[in-house]
């Protein structure tokens, strides 16, 4: 029998406290929350009994947490109705953020820190004998992203709120975010995500706004008034059901908004067909438009050509175009006016279909004439570059675009026409250019290179680190940058300090709000104050406090999420991001097998190795063989040692699956070096490297991506640098690169992969990581065994550093106060200042 709600529930009736203001609810409006713990814990009763419809005594964690949630969020509601009530008085500029991807992590604790409220929460809950921790626990994480691009995103939303600056973050609603990673016998097995199951409390869904987005069919030409015009006869539709999701700033009153799109089909089912009894045909449609949303492509750095994908880019952006010009903008809007209320950020490639989608939607429905609807659309977007990778840059099949969105493609065409006549002026007599830069491909097949058209019609074309920003000019759009050197700029990417050290490290942050107030959580560069206490060594002495207490609780973690054991007297050597082959997990795993190699053969004695426990964490794509390899290796490599009574205390090496967001909050804070060992000139940026700074942990990395922002601002004695730089990269690619070499005259690389590949890890099968040792021999793509004598190098000096713990902790203490920099509110600030020109909506 269910159990409902009881009368008899002592708190649901308790005394109304006296309340705060509602702010921006409306005025008859009686019902905002009370700021005190009763005033708590009676919405919270009332959520439970009312909403939930429990009674207390028979309410499941999931109730209690979706009460709770329920409760904390009206405490944000009426922040968000005054946010948004302002912003169209004023008529402000909005940033319209489109990304595929928002890696959200999980919204309590945010919720709680915008909204103040974690003291009386804790204690209206111990009220009731429930514990904040276990609710906590209870939240699933929106996995609706892959790694550093959709938190990137996440992190931007969360500065812009802070900083008060209109922003509607625009994505997709995946019903399935990214899979589930277990090991079975040390292989990535992946499983759905239904993140979704147990109800989501943080989103409210529209769907009297949702928007008919359309697919297929034709163009035809047609005359309007001795006007030439087209229109587009699609055969088929979806609607895109919108949710919004709170953002929330840091305790400054406001909140933005995420729209995620959610696809249904028009006709939700056929009941003649339903009722002749053929049910899989009755609701084809359905769930042939509802895929469109189910599930997120799990591809980080690498485009997956698929027809699905680009339907859920055009699905995405086509719904939030429409929804900002119908539903954001007034119903007069002059659209000639657009660029001084949108801009629209292209986050990466995926979202590039919305350039021609707001052309169709000037010239077509609105009746503009070309040349007026391409200028408005030049001022309204901007593109941001996330990788150098050439594989990964979108091209999409014109047969495919052509087959999907005809109209689109017709716009495309004439885009890059009036271009490359422009070029034909600029530069005559030079096709070789002109081929260089059209739009359209015709190798390996004919194709839109959508990271051309996003260059075309951006206002600004940016990097995420000033490597990345160079390349990108030097290497990549390099005949785009002759053209217009104004266009190009750099913005390095950033983090939100309220998440990764406000949140995630109570510890730390409480040590340095009570050596510098708390005014670094919205300002960073405040942490620079903290440089003095890096010379006393009372204020050492509780940094390492902090640091062994983050490691307890990250080993009562890890024991009780994987029964994982955790050795804490250990220096913490952490790699954490996605497994890609440039990233280079491998030479990390060469140098665990080389110390381990080492001390087997009694070369090493074990007494005399530094303390290590090695952690990782990463997914690899599921279709990413060599990635899957080298998961295996790892795994193969941690159970063998982990095992060996030899190396005990000494080494070891802890891989818990599923990294996720909710999972780096732990590790972060508990690292003592971080690894950043990618290729010179692949990683784009990183902004795990900039966590782990800001938490303290020393850097051993490659000069690469925002390791060089890094390393130049806490100094090279505080950051271990080893390896190519990205022109010797470049000058040993060209000149021939033979990784047998490197192993034919380096004894220790050479004992390394001679173990690997004698079955060491593999219970005596030498087949198993023979794909991985080969690979390494024959091919070796990102140099690892080009960089490996380097590492080890680099890896005995971060030993000696280590053996002191004051010339450790000293040097941890100033890359803390010296990564201010890397808040990604001072990334924002930079896209508003020169990109985006949107400033903060303010009290008056
Ligand atoms: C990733 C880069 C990272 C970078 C993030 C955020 C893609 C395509 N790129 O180096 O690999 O930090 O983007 O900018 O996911």
């Amino acid at each position: 029998m269910a159990d409902t709600m009881s009368p008899t529930d002592s708190h649901a009736d308790a005394a109304p406290a006296p309340e705060r203001s509602p702010g921006g609810l409306d005025s008859h409006d009686r019902s905002a929350p009370k700021h005190t713990v009763d005033g708590f814990v009676s919405d919270f009763m009332r959520e439970l009994n009312y909403g939930q419809g429990v009674r207390l005594a028979r309410a499941s964690v999931n109730d209690q947490y979706l009460a709770l949630a329920r409760t904390v969020r009206h405490h944000l509601q009426a922040r968000w109705m005054s946010t948004l009530a302002k912003q169209w008085d004023m008529q402000a500029k909005t940033v319209c953020y489109l990304s595929a991807e928002y890696l959200l992590g999980r919204q309590l604790d945010n919720s709680l820190l915008a909204a103040d409220m974690d003291d009386i929460v804790e204690e209206g809950l111990g009220q009731l004998g429930m514990s904040l921790s276990t609710l906590r626990g209870q939240e699933i994480e929106p996995g609706l992203g892959n790694g550093g691009l959709g938190r990137l995103a996440a992190c931007f939303i969360d500065s812009l709120a802070t900083m008060s600056v209109p922003c509607v973050g625009y994505g997709i609603r995946y019903e399935y975010g990214i899979f589930r990673q277990e090991f079975v016998d040390g292989w990535q097995v992946e499983q759905s995500d239904p993140w979704l199951q147990l109800g989501n409390p943080w989103e409210f869904p529209h769907p009297e706004n949702s928007v008919r987005v359309q697919f297929g069919g034709r163009t035809e030409k047609y005359e309007e008034q001795g006007c030439e015009r087209t229109r587009w006869l699609p055969d088929w539709d979806v609607l895109g059901v919108p949710y919004n999701y709170m953002v929330p700033g840091y305790r400054n009153g406001r909140v933005n908004t995420l729209r995620l799109w959610s696809a249904r089909a028009t006709q939700a089912f056929d009941l003649a067909e339903f009722n002749s009894g053929d049910y899989v045909e009755a609701v084809r449609n359905q769930t042939f438009a509802e895929k469109i949303s189910m599930v997120l492509y799990p591809e980080d750095s690498t485009p997956q050509g698929k027809e699905l994908r680009l339907q859920q880019q055009y699905f995405f952006v086509a719904c939030s175009v429409r929804d900002f010009i119908e539903q954001v903008l007034p119903a007069d809007f002059d659209l000639r006016k657009l660029p001084d209320r949108a801009i629209f950020q292209l986050n990466d490639t995926h979202p590039v279909i919305a350039v021609p989608e707001l052309m169709r939607v000037l010239l077509d429905d609105k009746g503009f004439e070309w040349d007026e609807a391409w200028d408005i659309t030049q001022k309204c977007f901007a593109y941001t570059c996330h990788t150098l990778l050439p594989e990964a840059l979108e091209v999409w099949p014109v047969e495919l675009l052509g087959r999907l969105l005809p109209r689109h493609l017709e716009i495309i065409y004439r885009i890059n026409d009036d271009f490359l006549a422009e070029v034909r002026e600029r530069f005559p007599n030079d096709e070789m250019r002109v081929r260089r830069m059209s739009i359209i491909t015709d190798y390996p097949e004919r194709a839109v290179r959508m990271a051309y058209l996003a260059t075309v019609a951006g206002s600004k074309v940016n990097g995420v680190a000033e490597l990345h920003s160079q390349l990108l000019r030097d290497k990549v759009l390099p005949d785009f940058s002759d053209y217009w050197p104004d266009k190009f700029t750099n913005v390095t990417n950033g983090v939100t300090p309220r998440r990764f050290l406000r949140l995630a490290n109570r510890n730390l942050s409480g040590l340095i709000t009570e050596a510098i107030g708390p005014g670094w959580i919205t300002d960073l560069d405040r942490l620079i104050e903290l440089e003095p206490y890096a010379d006393d060594a009372s204020f050492r002495q509780r940094f390492r406090e902090v640091k062994a207490a983050d490691k307890a609780s990250l080993a009562r973690h890890l024991k009780a999420r994987n029964n994982i054991e955790l050795n804490t007297d250990a220096m913490l050597d952490i790699m954490i991001k996605r497994l890609h082959e440039y990233k280079r997990q491998t030479l990390k795993v060469l140098h665990i097998v080389t110390l381990y190699q080492q001390i087997c053969s009694g070369e090493l004695d074990a007494d005399d190795v530094t303390p290590r426990v090695f952690a990782f964490g990463a997914k690899a794509a599921p279709g990413y063989r060599m990635a899957k390899q080298i998961i295996g290796l790892i795994n193969g490599v941690g159970s063998t040692v982990n095992a060996d009574p030899r190396v005990k205390g000494r080494l070891s090496v802890v891989f818990p699956p599923n990294y996720n967001v909710t999972l780096a909050e732990k590790l972060i804070p508990a690292a003592d070096l971080s690894e950043q060992i990618s290729l010179a000139g692949k990683e784009a940026s990183g902004t795990g490297n900039m966590k782990l700074a800001l938490n303290g942990a020393l850097t051993i990395g490659t000069d690469d991506g925002a390791n060089i922002e890094i390393r130049r601002l806490v100094g090279d004695d505080n950051f271990f640098l080893f390896g190519l730089l990205e022109p010797q990269v470049e000058e040993l690619l060209a000149s021939g690169y033979h990784p047998a070499s490197y192993y034919e005259r380096d004894p220790k690389l050479r004992a390394a992969i001679d173990f690997i590949a004698s079955g060491a890890f593999s219970d005596g099968d030498r087949t198993t990581f023979e794909p991985v040792v080969s690979n390494l021999l024959n091919e070796d793509r990102f140099l690892a065994l080009a960089d490996y004598a380097a590492y080890i190098e680099a890896q005995e000096r971060v030993d000696a550093a280590y053996a002191d713990p004051d010339v450790w902790s000293r040097k941890a203490i100033l890359n803390v106060a010296r990564s201010g920099f890397f808040s990604s509110d001072r990334a924002m600030r930079e896209y508003v200042d020169r990109i985006w020109h949107t400033p903060p909506v303010l009290d008056d």
